[in-house]
């Protein structure tokens, strides 16, 4: 069939995609939810609801998506990888991008409820999105590892600073004066000796965000059968060993989480 005179236009769309053989990191991010965590009441420094309904919401990504292999996530932030080998929608980034980021903004909305019993969603949350690619294992681990650092800075410095604020009763702007070149070991202190908080007790969801990888676990179901010849019906367990995304609050940095898991890393991942 004769192509219509209008066709010329698709060649004005750009090619997008990722170069082969390199992972696929898709993240995303909350778009001013500075004032969307005020208005919506968050707990500070860390709202468990807030942070559960986001790993609700990226495990719900990996499981309708194709190829995502881990996914690390912190504050209003989500890293989606893609395997290196994937040619999910021929390797369009905007196509990962967008999918991601649509796929997590109605989840969000969708599960809202769910983890916010007693508060409304009061206006339509957006998330943006970029696509990043790395040509070898070394360079993901050390962007999961840059995003991890940055969870535990961030986390030890709000920690500090709302006990200040909560705790200790100083404004915003004296604790903000207080904190002002400090380091890691002071921040410690200042929680150890003034306000009893061990840092390294603290819930590990805050301190080391949350990491999503597909797991093998056994699953029971029961099933009515009626054996052959037998009026009656009866009920059997099947056991079926199944894949599921499963959240874990553990050190990414460093290399026991990666031994554990070769598989995550893997030639043909
Ligand atoms: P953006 O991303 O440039 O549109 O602007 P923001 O405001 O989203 O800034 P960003 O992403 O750098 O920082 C995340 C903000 O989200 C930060 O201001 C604190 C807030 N937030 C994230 N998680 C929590 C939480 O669990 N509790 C509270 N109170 N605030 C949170
Ligand atoms: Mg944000
Ligand atoms: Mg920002
Ligand atoms: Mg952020
Ligand atoms: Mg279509």
């Amino acid at each position: 069939m004769a192509k219509s005179k209008f066709e010329y236009v698709r060649s004005f769309e750009a090619d997008d995609t990722c170069l082969p053989n390199c992972w696929v990191v898709v993240r995303l991010d909350g778009r001013n939810f500075h004032k969307f965590a005020d208005q919506h009441n968050f707990t500070k420094p860390n709202d468990e609801r807030a942070l559960r309904l986001m790993n609700k919401c990226a495990a719900t990504v990996m499981e309708e998506l194709g190829d995502i292999v881990i996914a690390y996530g912190q504050s209003d932030e989500y890293s989606f990888v893609f395997k290196k080998k994937s040619n999910w929608f021929k390797r369009r980034a905007s196509k990962f991008m967008t999918h991601v980021v649509s796929q997590f903004s109605s989840s969000f909305v969708f599960y809202w409820s769910e983890h916010f019993k007693d508060q409304t969603l009061l206006y339509p949350p957006g998330f943006d999105g970029r696509v990043i690619l790395y040509p070898n294992n070394q360079n993901l681990r050390d962007y999961l590892s840059w995003r991890q650092a940055d969870c535990h800075i961030n986390n030890l410095y709000n920690t500090t600073f709302w006990a200040l604020v909560q705790q200790g009763g100083l404004s915003n702007s004296l604790s903000e004066e207080r904190l002002k070149g400090t380091v890691a070991g002071d921040k410690n202190e200042i929680l150890f000796s003034e306000f009893n908080i061990n840092y390294n007790k603290e819930p590990e969801i805050y301190r080391k965000g949350t990491v999503l990888t597909w797991c093998k676990v056994e699953e029971n179901s029961n099933k009515r059968i009626t054996p052959l010849g037998e009026q009656e019906g009866k009920d059997v367990v099947i056991k079926r060993t199944r894949s599921r995304v499963l959240p874990f609050h553990v050190d990414i940095i460093a290399n026991q989480f990666w031994e554990e898991r070769p598989e995550i890393l893997a030639d043909d991942s």
